[in-house]
């Protein structure tokens, strides 16, 4: 099943010819190659460490099935040997599309440089690489993490406007090296820099996880006792956070205010009941378009380098309005 694209120009002409000479209805051949005609999509998956992740690879899955395509899932586990791994067995299997969404920003020029040497093109989902060469991909699809981290501190700018004493926030990074880890950061620094009383007091990663965030938040706690703001880079996080201020007999939402990121179902529910004051969204809907891409790089056409997704930002008054219809 495996195409090239210059293969893909030919199987459409010699499609084309077939159906002018005998009026055959072999039409809609998805994957272009021959065979049962499937587009064959190879997906290497960061992991399932967070709702966010898992929402993620729902929609994959679901719009893979959806399009009629096979799809070659594989989970790293959180390692990106493993899935550089996945890429080059891809490789070997020659599937017609490679996709994937980069644990970490940097060291994929190699394994790309092996695909596009195979002709098989490459989309990036949900998270950048740091390459300068962008012919090593077709697309990227996903957020603006700058741009959520930036939301995050126009909304304690805000919050805090009034305020003359000096801000003191508490910070749960990302996983170490990842874009969403770096950019959110970014963002937020440099919007809360325009204002000397915002003080970023501890900053550590929580591995985008539930029990690192807690765990991560305890030292913090034990260390600090006049942490005002906490901004975790993501939800579970944020949740795990929540743990550890409750253990430590304080009230999150009050005595500490909480930013996240990502919007899911249980980030949104204490957002609701006021354990969180503001989460900034991310979607990870992005099965649908990465399907459509995917076809579309199959059959030799052009698509944007760029596609964003887009997002709002919830308080709790618009967290208890959009629950009931949440979809992950
Ligand atoms: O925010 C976090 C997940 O890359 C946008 O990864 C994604 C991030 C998401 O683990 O929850």
């Amino acid at each position: 099943m495996f195409k090239k694209r210059a293969g893909a120009l030919l199987a459409a002409a010699l499609l084309v010819s077939a159906l002018a000479a005998c009026g055959d209805d072999e039409g809609g051949d998805a994957g272009g190659g021959g065979g049962d005609g499937k587009l064959v999509l190879g997906f290497a998956q960061v992991g399932a460490e967070s709702g966010w992740r898992t929402a993620n690879t729902k929609s994959i899955q679901e719009s893979a099935a959806e399009a009629g395509y096979e799809l070659k899932f594989s989970d790293a586990q959180g390692k990106q040997e493993n899935q550089i791994k996945a890429i080059r067995s891809f490789i070997t299997q020659r599937v017609d599309v490679i996709a994937f969404s980069p644990v970490v920003e940097s060291g994929w020029d190699t394994v790309l440089k092996e695909a596009q040497d195979a002709e098989i093109p490459v989309i990036l989902t949900d998270r950048a690489i740091d390459s300068p060469d962008e012919s090593l991909y077709e697309s990227f699809i996903g957020s603006d993490f700058v741009l959520e981290g930036e939301k995050a501190g126009e909304w304690l700018v805000e919050e805090y406007k009034d305020e003359t004493e000096p801000v003191n926030i508490v910070e749960l990074q990302g996983t170490p090296g990842a874009a969403p880890a770096n950019d959110r950061k970014a963002g937020f620094a440099e919007v809360i820099k325009a204002d000397p009383k915002f003080k970023v007091i501890a900053s550590q990663t929580g591995q985008f996880t539930r029990t690192d965030g807690k765990q991560v938040m305890e030292t913090f706690l034990n260390s600090n006792d006049d942490i005002d703001v906490l901004y975790a880079h993501n939800d579970d996080m944020g949740l795990g956070a929540i743990e550890a201020i409750e253990a430590a007999g304080l009230e999150p939402g009050k005595d500490i205010k909480i930013i996240t990121v990502d919007a899911v179902k249980d980030g949104m529910t204490a957002l609701s009941e006021g354990k969180i004051n503001f989460i900034v969204e991310c979607s990870p809907l992005l099965g649908p378009q990465l399907m459509e891409l995917a076809q579309t790089v199959a059959d030799g056409g052009t698509v944007e380098k760029r596609v964003l997704t887009e997002e709002t930002t919830f308080t709790p008054e618009q967290a208890k309005e959009v629950l009931p219809e949440r979809q992950y």
